[in-house]
């Protein structure tokens, strides 16, 4: 990394993925070693896609070329927008270059203003228009991570503004998205303006909620939710992308190599010291042994019900599913959690630097 990498390049990127990848990585190796050259790459990579934040609304374009600051994708998403003040708002700190953290906090504060009346998201909004272009509301892929940052920022930063859309929006979520069912507690789908019921379909990226719930003090809801997550890992012996809760029938059979539910069993593991969280990272484990494994290292699978591989390892495997796995069976000294707040790809940044 310090001999080779340059962000001077002529490529276009999605600011939210290289935010929480590479932007949070270096931040974090920075705060572990001290080694002023990976807060210079940080802070080269933060300049390239300020950018990204220069929309009528503040809220950022998906994408932006890190050498021209040429931007794209008026449309997307609260996750790819509410996942990027830990990284800046860090980078500020380190840097004393304010600006960092204040476009980050807009953005997320601009589209929390534009929650419904009810206090829902959806899954795609204009960010030149302020404009939903959907009215799909629910805690999977493409909104998650924006309800985990607010209550993370809560705690890095001991921002209280966001420590109060957090609350608003969990009591949004309990009373809409939250779904009593016969096989127990699960999130769903429903319409953002009425809270209508639309869908019963839950999957893996969704298994982070029970660890942020658990993380901002509702331990018995996500000692249920995590209870149920598991039905759903041990359905076929590994979860699939997407289940219909009511049916129990797989919608999206492929396992990407996900971390979520093991994040949430680490968490609700430090939280509650129950060993049954242990034994669900052993059962995790030995999953991810017996069908994930090939020669050359370790792959996503097709599809769970068959056990078809695929040819690929996304980078998150490493930094994220082995790295809460570990943490899961290490001594808590390993890593003190009232020190630290993890990024959403598991980049631990200290609350007081
Ligand atoms: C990771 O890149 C991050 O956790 C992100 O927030 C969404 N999910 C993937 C891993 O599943």
């Amino acid at each position: 990394i310090l001999e080779r990498l340059s962000f001077d390049r002529d490529i276009t990127v999605k600011n939210f993925e290289i935010t929480i990848r590479l932007l949070g990585g270096l931040l974090s190796g920075y705060e572990m070693t001290g080694d002023e050259e990976l807060l210079r790459l940080a802070d080269d990579l933060g300049t390239r896609l300020l950018p990204a934040f220069d929309s009528p609304t503040g809220m950022p374009y998906m994408f932006v070329n890190l050498k021209t600051g040429t931007v794209r994708g008026a449309k997307t998403n609260p996750a790819e927008i509410g996942t990027l003040l830990l990284e800046f708002g860090t980078l500020a700190r380190h840097t004393g270059k304010q600006a960092y953290h204040d476009k980050a906090r807009r953005a997320l504060v601009e589209l929390y203003r534009r929650r419904s009346s009810i206090g829902l998201v959806a899954e795609e909004i204009d960010v030149e228009t302020g404009q939903w272009t959907s009215r799909t509301s629910h805690v999977g892929g493409g909104i998650d991570s924006y309800y985990e940052y607010l209550l993370k920022c809560s705690l890095l930063f001991g921002d209280g503004e966001c420590g109060k859309m957090w609350k608003d929006s969990r009591r949004a979520l309990r009373r809409y998205l939250a779904d009593e069912t016969r096989s127990g507690l699960w999130y769903g789908e429903a319409d953002r303006v009425t809270g209508k019921r639309t869908a019963s379909q839950f999957g893996a990226l969704h298994a982070f909620l029970p660890g942020v719930l658990a993380l901002g003090g509702d331990l018995r809801r996500a000692e249920r939710l995590q209870a149920s997550c598991y039905r759903m890992w041990m359905l076929h012996g590994v979860e699939p992308e997407i289940l219909d809760y009511r049916t129990m029938q797989v919608v999206h059979a492929g396992y990407p190599l996900r971390p979520e539910i093991i994040e949430s069993a680490f968490l609700l593991y430090r939280v509650t010291k129950d060993p049954q969280y242990l034994e669900m990272g052993r059962k995790f484990f030995e999953a991810l042994l017996r069908t994930c494994r090939t020669d050359a290292g370790t792959t996503v699978l097709e599809n769970v019900v068959t056990g078809e591989k695929g040819d690929l390892m996304p980078s998150y495997y490493l930094a994220e599913t082995l790295k809460y796995l570990y943490l899961l069976f290490a001594p808590d000294e390993t890593l003190d959690l009232d020190r630290v707040v993890f990024t959403t790809e598991a980049h631990p940044l200290r609350r007081s630097p």
